[in-house]
């Protein structure tokens, strides 16, 4: 696929992901960044994408953002683990972000996939919310893009409650109308992702020193929250992981199954997946990674200078 659109919620995972994109060599041209609440609110997940854009030198890149919430109630956001304005200590004022393309990003995800069709990827590591909003304004269009690969689920226990994880407990209902889009979609499940632990210590020996400044302040609130649940100073990185697997298809291990989720009650956002059978909607999860090529892809693409 030649060209790629990044549906996110930064979110420090997300900026992550943003930055490792931006620079990874070979990838389809990032056409479009669409955000939507979660990790953060609407406004500032919009702002956030602008700031992390500008930082990697991409700041002509349309971002087109929600700011409706969630097709779910909704839920509380996630600004505990990724510090109160959903990047760490940095705080993103109207001159970093000067604004955004459009505040509408379901249109202009329908939009990119009526020009693009099968060649763009849709890398999703956000709620789903944008992409379910494009299928019901326009049944059919998810399964026009060539690929959608999105973070979130979970084949085991959840980050958020024991059932669910984040971006399926966010909108549900959002994840019940990607399932069954007939999209050619590849899931990545927090039970893959959280297999891969950064220590604090190796990020910072392995990004360049010119940068530890910033980085000090985007982990901040993230590193102390992992910290609190696992006991050392070590992160996830669930959204980089999405690219990576998007990117390399011969180092990630999938099966075909049928998912559902639950979209209330006490085990709201839980996922299932079981074998597809001669049930319709299947598509893949990814069960493993091979994990030291990405870590080993992230850090010099991080590193690699422009
Ligand atoms: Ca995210």
């Amino acid at each position: 696929m030649k060209f790629v659109i990044l549906d996110c919620d930064p979110g420090v995972d997300d900026a992550l992901a943003i930055l490792y994109l931006c620079r990874y060599r070979g990838a389809p041209r990032l056409v479009g960044v669409t955000t939507t609440g979660g990790n953060t609110s609407p406004r500032r997940a919009a702002k956030n994408a602008v700031f992390i854009l500008r930082r990697a030198g991409k700041a002509s890149i349309p971002v087109a953002s929600d700011l409706r919430g969630p097709l779910s109630p909704p839920v509380e956001n996630a600004e505990h683990v990724h510090g109160p304005e959903g990047l760490g200590r940095l705080r993103v004022n109207e001159m970093d972000a000067p604004g955004v393309h459009s505040a509408d990003a379901s249109s202009f995800l329908i939009q990119t996939v009526e020009r693009y069709g099968s060649d763009l990827l849709i890398m999703a590591t956000g709620p789903a919310t944008n992409l379910a909003r494009a299928e019901q304004t326009c049944p059919g269009i998810l399964a026009r893009a060539g690929q959608i690969v999105w973070m979130g689920g979970a084949s085991g226990p959840g980050n958020v409650t024991p059932w669910a994880e984040f971006n399926a407990y966010f909108d549900p209902m959002a994840v019940r109308v990607l399932f069954r889009s007939r999209a050619s979609l590849v899931v990545l499940p927090l039970d893959v992702t959280s297999r891969i632990t950064v220590e604090e210590s190796t990020f910072y020996r392995r990004v360049p020193a010119e940068d530890h400044r910033f980085y000090r302040d985007l982990l901040y609130h993230y590193v102390s929250f992992h910290e609190r649940l696992l006991g050392k100073r070590v992160f996830h990185l669930h959204d980089p992981l999405a690219i990576f697997c998007a990117l390399n298809p011969s180092c990630v291990w999938k099966e075909e199954v049928y998912g559902d989720i639950i979209v209330g009650g006490d085990q709201r956002g839980k996922t299932i997946f079981e074998e597809p059978g001669k049930k319709k909607n299947s598509f893949f999860l990814i069960k493993k990674v091979e994990f030291a090529t990405f870590l080993d892809s992230f850090f010099n693409t991080l590193a690699a200078q422009d």
